[in-house]
């Protein structure tokens, strides 16, 4: 079976994503391949360079006519998410297979739409998967199994960070990811969303309640450099107005919460663009009644595993190299010791959504998995706004008068 591929988006997504059909079908045998038919984006110069480099036919700056064309399979959404709802329910719609970048959506009614849309394909055989990529890193795989199996026993604890400092400089202009209309939140849509839904994969347990607090440290960023500039003649009498040169950070620069889970577990999160010499430090531990489990992106080749089972003088964390042939995803890649990196986990998304198309099996996560995401990330807002929980600590000494 052969899957024409239209993919929406050029940048760093569109790149990954290029990245894992170009080579998906070289390192797994699977009932479909991938064709990378066309790829779209607004600026028809720089969409004809993009598919150049990345590998695609075609190119269009027109996503409505690439998910109505008779020659399109499969669409794959990688904008930015104010673009997910519209792309999805048109190409749902046009009965085609979509794969759609995380956050699903900017709001839960979006993702509620797109979820409801989904289903409804389902019944035409449409498959339809959003892009938590950390879920296929082979060592996060492995993590979710050895929790099934029940080898941490009862999970009291999970402890997740995901970590950045990208732009800590005030100088950072105001790009698409701090504008609340295009990206629907900030570093805890961009960045929390993938250690709420990596936590919920891997416990099998979801969020059921949160207390959130939310920060944006710099407020007023310069404007980037192809929207600030002279504008039009705006008060209509041949003086040109000047246009700002600057914009207001519309979304939160860090947002922290602690949350309960379905299965008892309690839980704590931590999801920032602010954490200075953090590049991309995701980490997740959970700790259970018979051991714990640990992973962090920057050793993702690597799992960390206590096993409380073992003679206490021998208890330790031990570290499992992730790269035997019969680890999650491994088959394909290197002998042992010979490890992956950050894309390869783009390749496994694609063989997974590839597989599931072909055999008609249900993939995940799925956008109902998706809108579970959606709606804890609208709790941690509104607990923020609404700061209920919040208990000010009162002066541990009273004010010495001046
Ligand atoms: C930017 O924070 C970003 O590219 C995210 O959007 C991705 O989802 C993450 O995997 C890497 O960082």
């Amino acid at each position: 079976m052969q899957l024409r591929v239209g993919m929406v988006g050029y940048a760093f997504m569109g790149a990954a994503h290029s990245q894992a059909w170009r080579t998906v079908n070289r390192v797994y045998d699977l009932p479909a391949r991938a064709r990378m038919a066309v790829i779209c984006g607004r600026d028809s110069s720089r969409v004809a360079a993009a598919a150049d480099r990345l590998g695609w036919e075609g190119h269009t700056t027109d996503w409505r006519d690439l998910v109505n064309r008779d020659d399109i399979d499969v669409v794959d959404i990688c904008t930015p998410g104010d673009s997910h709802a519209e792309i999805a329910l048109a190409a749902l719609a046009a009965g085609k297979h979509v794969l759609c970048e995380k956050p699903l959506a900017n709001t839960v009614d979006e993702a509620r739409e797109m979820t409801t849309a989904a289903a409804r394909a389902r019944g035409d055989g449409i498959r339809s998967m959003c892009g938590y990529n950390y879920r296929r890193v082979p060592a996060v795989a492995l993590m979710r199994q050895l929790v099934a199996d029940g080898r941490i026993g009862t999970i009291r604890h999970i402890r997740a960070s995901y970590l950045q400092d990208w732009i800590v400089d005030p100088q950072f202009p105001l790009v698409w990811r701090l504008r609340r209309e295009v990206a629907g939140s900030g570093a805890l849509g961009d960045i929390g969303a993938h250690i709420i839904d990596l936590t919920q994969y891997v416990s099998d347990q979801r969020i059921t309640g949160v207390s959130a607090v939310t920060e944006t440290f710099v407020r007023q960023r310069p404007l980037p450099a192809e929207s600030s500039g002279l504008s039009a003649t705006a008060d209509g009498h041949g003086a040109p107005a000047e246009m700002p040169t600057t914009g207001e950070v519309t979304v939160d620069d860090a947002a922290v919460f602690v949350a309960r889970l379905d299965g008892g577990a309690l839980a704590t999160y931590e999801a920032s663009r602010f954490a200075t010499g953090r590049k991309n430090a995701l980490r997740v531990e959970i700790n259970g009644s018979l051991g714990a489990v640990a992973f962090d992106l920057e050793r993702l080749n690597e799992l960390e595993f206590y096993d409380a089972t073992q003679p206490s003088p021998e208890q330790g964390f031990r570290r499992i190299l992730v790269t035997e042939p019969e680890h999650p995803y491994l088959s394909a890649w290197w002998p042992p010791g010979h490890i992956i990196g950050y894309e390869h986990s783009f390749t496994h998304q694609a063989r997974d959504f590839l597989t599931a198309i072909a055999t008609g099996a249900d993939p995940a996560p799925s956008f109902a998995d998706a809108l579970q995401v959606q709606v804890v990330l609208d709790a941690v807002l509104r607990s923020a706004e609404r700061g209920s929980s919040w208990t000010e600590v009162e002066p541990a000494l009273a004010p010495v008068a001046a």
